[in-house]
């Protein structure tokens, strides 16, 4: 086994810390690491925080973790910051946020960014949250700015999806034209302490009548994180989710769905470097490319056509 790998399991935090940096290098190395990863016995449940910037999920998850803490559950939490990662900004402002947690031994927390790459930023996710459930933690928290699709990607590796929205920020109005409402599991009504609360909760009970989910729906929990409230409903939200998934066997069935979306993107990723690699390297083909008659789609169905041929 790769001693990272080994150390991860026998709980040392810098190691963790070690291979997610693997991870989001996209070093070499990880696919040792993680093919030793997968042997590891794992049991956490993977929790999205997602939401509009500013709507408070620093701040929620930083109470939350205080308050899962007095559970005696340990927790890691991944800050996915899809922005430039030498901006830092966001790794700052949950630093000095989540600033009390950093010693706690039982808590694990980590901003996380990737160059890019078809889809890295959700792999590279699902992958840390991997290696935090082969080290041990209760429970995976991952924090993530809603506004585009690689964060809607993002978190569509977890288990149960919080939503946070704000009163009166007109929030539900972006987020919906986002698609985002979809992958809510619960939609966190935090700043519950501002105006606008009731009209925030009849705009998201008329959205679900007229969405009319299947089988789970969707909960409503309101949150001030400012003032520590809410804390105990958010958490017996995310566990009736979590029992939920477990009792209707829907859990298996979304992470089966996952793995299965993983599998074709890693094949998708495979085939294209090929591509890239058999066209560039055929001078005939580079040809016809400068030829500004060219058809796209003949040339394209000519060549997959040849290769095809060959396989
Ligand atoms: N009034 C009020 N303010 C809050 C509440 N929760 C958070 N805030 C404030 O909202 C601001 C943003 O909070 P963050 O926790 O950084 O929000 P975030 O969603 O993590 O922000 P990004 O990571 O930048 O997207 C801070 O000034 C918080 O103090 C709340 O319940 N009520
Ligand atoms: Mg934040």
């Amino acid at each position: 086994m790769h001693s990272l790998a080994e150390q991860i399991q026998k709980q040392d935090m810098r190691a963790l810390a070690r291979a997610i940096t693997l991870i989001e290098n996209d070093d070499q190395a990880k696919l040792e690491l993680m093919s030793d990863i997968f042997s590891i016995q794992k049991k956490a449940h993977h929790i999205g925080i997602t939401g509009s910037p500013g709507a408070g999920k620093s701040s929620l998850i930083n109470r939350l973790l205080t308050h899962l803490r007095s559970k005696e559950l340990t927790v890691a939490v991944i800050a996915v910051d899809p922005t430039s990662p030498f901006s830092g900004g966001s790794l700052l402002g949950d630093r000095t946020r989540m600033n009390q947690h950093f010693l706690d031994p039982g808590i694990f927390i980590r901003s996380m960014a990737t160059r890019g790459s078809l889809g890295g930023l959700a792999r590279a996710t699902k992958d840390a949250i991997r290696v935090c459930d082969a080290y041990g933690f209760d429970v995976i928290l991952v924090e993530t700015v809603g506004v585009g699709q690689s964060e809607l990607d993002v978190m569509k590796v977890v288990d149960t999806t919080g939503l946070v929205l704000t009163p009166n920020s007109g929030d539900v109005l972006q987020i919906f034209k986002a698609g985002i409402m979809e992958i809510a599991d619960l939609f966190v009504i935090n700043k519950a302490d501002l105006p606008g609360v009731v009209r925030l909760k009849a705009t998201l009970e008329e959205y679900m009548m007229i969405a009319q989910p299947k089988g789970w729906h969707p909960l409503i929990v309101k949150t001030i994180s400012t003032e520590n409230k809410g804390m105990e409903e958010l958490w017996k939200g995310i566990e009736q989710h979590q029992h939920y998934l477990y009792e209707t066997k829907q859990g298996e069935q979304r992470r089966a769905k996952q793995l299965e979306l993983e599998v074709y993107e890693l094949i998708r990723e495979e085939i294209w470097r090929d591509v890239e690699n058999r066209i560039h390297s055929d001078q005939n083909k580079m040809e016809q490319l400068r030829d500004p008659e060219a058809d796209p789609y003949q040339l394209a169905k000519d060549w997959y056509g040849t290769w095809k041929g060959d396989s």
